[in-house]
């Protein structure tokens, strides 16, 4: 929030092809999430351009005609023509709703007269500007460089011959033009990339290993569309600070708290980061370490933001996602979150109606009403629960400061004593209360 307040406003016009096979809605759609995304870099979108055509300009994207309309607003009326912004003020950037090529991006720039920035250069420089954690901005680093490859031979080309100038001086070997080195260069800061982060993944599988045994396995992991809700869930589940932000890619680092208050068996959750349509490639295969959290989980909690028009179609995206990574066998409850968002009290109890109709076994709550995410904690325990085994053990008085270790893994049901010592019926998972039964049994 801090860093857009420093930053001077900036403006940009969208614009958009739409496609035969495309609806209205889902065009409508993704143009409102460009415009989302948009917001989260700190660009306010002053106008949006749409042009139906049967295919993208090879050339520029957008057909010749609707190029000069958008140079004409960009240079002479956008300053004048819309009500409500400060006088004087210059369109930064043309925003385009799909992935184009370099040289589509070069001329459409070199005829609007702004800077043109596609959807996955959006969605990279959100990611780069989110990422905090080491793994993460190396991961984020590898997919800028795969996305800036190809264009810097098309900014040599636009430099003119000193672009494919040949030197002998510095590393380059002979016959290498700029360009050949600066993609030499590239190559092996994705390679350097890369090996940072095969140690970072195994000392993470270390940690998360350590984890794993001292804990068991009880872990679930929030997994949803951006902006569902997944934040605030892990907040309320967790009563841990957790970044919560009216953003796309608020979180981009997976966090794991205890569920609270801790319940038997703990229980860990993590959150993770968020899901969108068309998702740039580089960025799909760098996070599936990110995502591997959720494989990791025993339950998923796929989180829907039941007040978006669009949920449908995020709820697809999320369930392709996780297919490709394998992560579909997991058992997953379906939470529909934001009901208190939808309409009034009658909207809102059409709504659960629809949803627990469509989808059986699902949750429908608000992340902001107490009663509801204690409701989802019970679920959550519930699951866990279900392989718990119940038994009794017995505890000499000679030894009664082992009862610590029996509060600390199990749920004791009932305590009872007599002249040798005390019993406790306890619930937990069986390999703990086998483990204290030996334990106690050699004393
Ligand atoms: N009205 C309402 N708003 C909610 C609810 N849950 C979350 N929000 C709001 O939705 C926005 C996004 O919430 P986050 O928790 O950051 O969403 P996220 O899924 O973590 O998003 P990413 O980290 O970007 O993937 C915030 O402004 C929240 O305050 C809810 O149940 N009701
Ligand atoms: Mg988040």
């Amino acid at each position: 929030m801090q860093n857009d307040l420093r930053e001077k406003p900036s403006y940009a016009v969208a614009a958009a092809v739409q496609l035969p096979h495309v609806s209205d809605f889902e065009f409508e759609a993704s143009l409102a999430e460009l415009r989302e995304l948009a917001k989260t870099l700190g660009f306010t979108v002053v106008r949006t351009f749409i042009q139906k055509r049967s295919g993208f300009d090879a050339t520029a994207y957008l057909g010749v005609g609707k190029r000069q309309e958008i140079h004409h607003y960009v240079n002479h009326e956008a300053a004048m023509a819309e009500p409500g912004y400060p006088d004087g003020y210059e369109i930064d950037a043309i925003l385009v709703d799909h992935e184009i090529s370099p040289s589509q991006a070069r001329n459409l720039e070199k005829e609007v007269g702004c800077e043109v920035m596609d959807r996955t250069m959006v969605i990279l420089e959100i990611f780069h500007r989110n990422a905090r954690s080491r793994a993460a901005r190396a991961q984020v680093e590898i997919a800028r460089l795969g996305y800036m490859a190809p264009r810097l031979r098309e900014a040599a080309k636009l430099a003119g011959p000193q672009g494919r100038q040949r030197s002998g001086v510095g590393g380059r070997g002979a016959g290498e033009s700029h360009t050949e080195l600066d993609k030499r260069k590239i190559r092996d800061r994705i390679a350097e990339l890369q090996l940072e982060i095969v140690a970072m993944e195994a000392e993470r599988k270390t940690q998360r290993a350590r984890r794993q045994e001292r804990q068991g396995l009880a872990a679930v992991a929030l997994v949803g569309y951006t902006n569902a809700g997944k934040s605030t869930l892990m907040r309320a589940l967790t009563g841990s600070e957790v970044l919560v932000a009216n953003k796309l890619f608020a979180t981009l680092d997976t966090t794991v708290r205890t569920l609270h208050p801790e319940s038997v068996p703990r229980v860990l959750v993590s959150d993770t980061v968020g899901f969108i349509k068309n998702l740039p490639h580089g960025l799909v295969a760098s996070f599936k370490s990110t995502l591997d959290e959720a494989l990791d989980a025993s339950l998923l909690l796929h989180v829907i933001d039941a007040s978006d028009p669009g949920f449908e179609r995020q709820l697809e995206v999320t369930d392709h996602v996780l297919a490709e990574i394998g992560a579909d066998e997991v058992p997953r409850i379906r939470v529909f979150n934001k009901i208190d968002h939808v309409g009034d009290v009658a909207a809102q109890a059409e709504c659960e109606a629809a949803l627990r109709a469509k989808y059986p076994d699902c949750v429908v709550m608000s992340a902001r009403r107490p009663e509801e995410v204690a409701a989802l904690r019970l679920l959550i325990i519930a699951f866990f629960q279900q392989g718990l085994v119940e038994d009794e053990l017995f505890l000499p008085w000679t030894a009664q400061q082992l009862r610590k270790d029996i509060y600390a893994d199990c749920e004791v049901l009932e305590e009872r004593a007599d002249e040798a010592g005390a019993f406790f019926r306890v619930r937990g998972e069986g390999h703990i209360v086998t483990g204290l039964r030996e334990k106690f049994e050699a004393l």
